[in-house]
């Protein structure tokens, strides 16, 4: 094991309070798309044309398509070695994990004390705000190519379940307010031992934000990350690898 590693390992198990926050870097074993490395979502797309309010204003069937395309892809995704560590982990207490991934595999890994900074691609919300608090649906599916097109396309989008006004996928888009309980809970996820990012290019803020304030409050910072990213050079410990490959011989020391 790498001297690193095996630093990071023993102080793993010597926290008292770990938080972990996580990318998509964590799920792409998984087979759930990136958003920035090799294949990434922003290199097919411009994040503006899909992952914004305005883009949805202009055209709800193209964004929908897009969310549509991506549940698809997830709902055949399982949780990997990555997950299951971090699952782990969390049972212990004081142990607290963030994530930016809209994917719900932490969830489905069973891991407690989860705060989902950007939401869940699974849950929507009334996108004109009638008071409907958000809610789960992973039935619906986009019609499907040659079945509805244009207008069409509009009627066969996913309504609100009270006002039966246009539903839209409930994560945080470009531009938009991150939930305040989840940025409050975060920001006390910075109080910890030890501080750690996974599978995470460290560009979104305020989710980049985190490991410098918890370095700030005393943290002892590390990262498991395949590239190098902006947050490397401020850690304790940075390890170039793969989250599944990584992890397991973390928690192992
Ligand atoms: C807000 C939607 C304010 C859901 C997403 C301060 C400074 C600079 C910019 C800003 C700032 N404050 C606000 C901004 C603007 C903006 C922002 O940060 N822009 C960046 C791009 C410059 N932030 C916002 O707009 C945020 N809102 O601050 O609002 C406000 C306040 C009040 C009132 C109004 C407004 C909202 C941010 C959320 C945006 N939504 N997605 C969806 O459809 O998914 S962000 C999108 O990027 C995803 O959600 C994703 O979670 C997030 C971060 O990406 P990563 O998870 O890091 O994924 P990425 O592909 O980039 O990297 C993966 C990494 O994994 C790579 O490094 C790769 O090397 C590595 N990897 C790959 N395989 C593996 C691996 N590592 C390990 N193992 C492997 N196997
Ligand atoms: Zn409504």
């Amino acid at each position: 094991m790498h001297a690193a590693t095996r630093e990071l390992a023993q102080a793993i198990a010597a926290a008292r309070r770990i938080t972990v926050v996580t990318g998509a870097g964590v799920s792409a074993a998984s087979g759930v798309p990136t958003f920035r490395g090799e294949g990434g979502l922003w290199r097919q797309y411009r994040p503006e044309e899909l992952a914004t309010a305005e883009a949805f204003r202009r055209d709800p069937a193209l964004v929908w398509e897009w969310y549509a395309w991506r549940r698809e892809r997830i709902a055949g995704c399982e949780p990997n070695a990555a997950h299951h560590v971090i699952a782990g982990w969390s049972r212990r207490p004081g142990c607290r994990v963030i994530t930016q991934n809209v994917d719900d595999l932490h969830v489905r890994a069973g891991t407690r004390h989860l705060i989902r900074l950007h939401g869940s691609i699974w849950e929507m919300s009334c996108w004109d705000h009638c008071g409907q608090a958000k809610w789960r649906d992973e039935a619906w599916s986009w019609p499907g190519p040659g079945e509805v097109s244009g207008a069409m396309a509009n009627r066969r989008l996913p309504r609100c379940i009270r006002c039966g006004g246009l539903a839209r996928p409930a994560v945080v888009w470009f531009g938009e307010a991150l939930d305040p309980a989840d940025v409050d809970a975060a920001l006390g996820a910075c109080d910890c031992d030890l501080f750690l990012t996974v599978g995470t290019s460290a560009v979104v803020h305020p989710a980049a934000g985190l490991v410098h304030e918890a370095r700030r409050r005393g943290a002892f910072t590390a990262e498991v990350n395949l590239d190098p990213t902006p947050a490397s050079s401020a850690v304790a410990v940075s390890i170039r690898g793969r989250a599944e490959d990584v992890l397991p011989r973390l928690a192992r020391p």
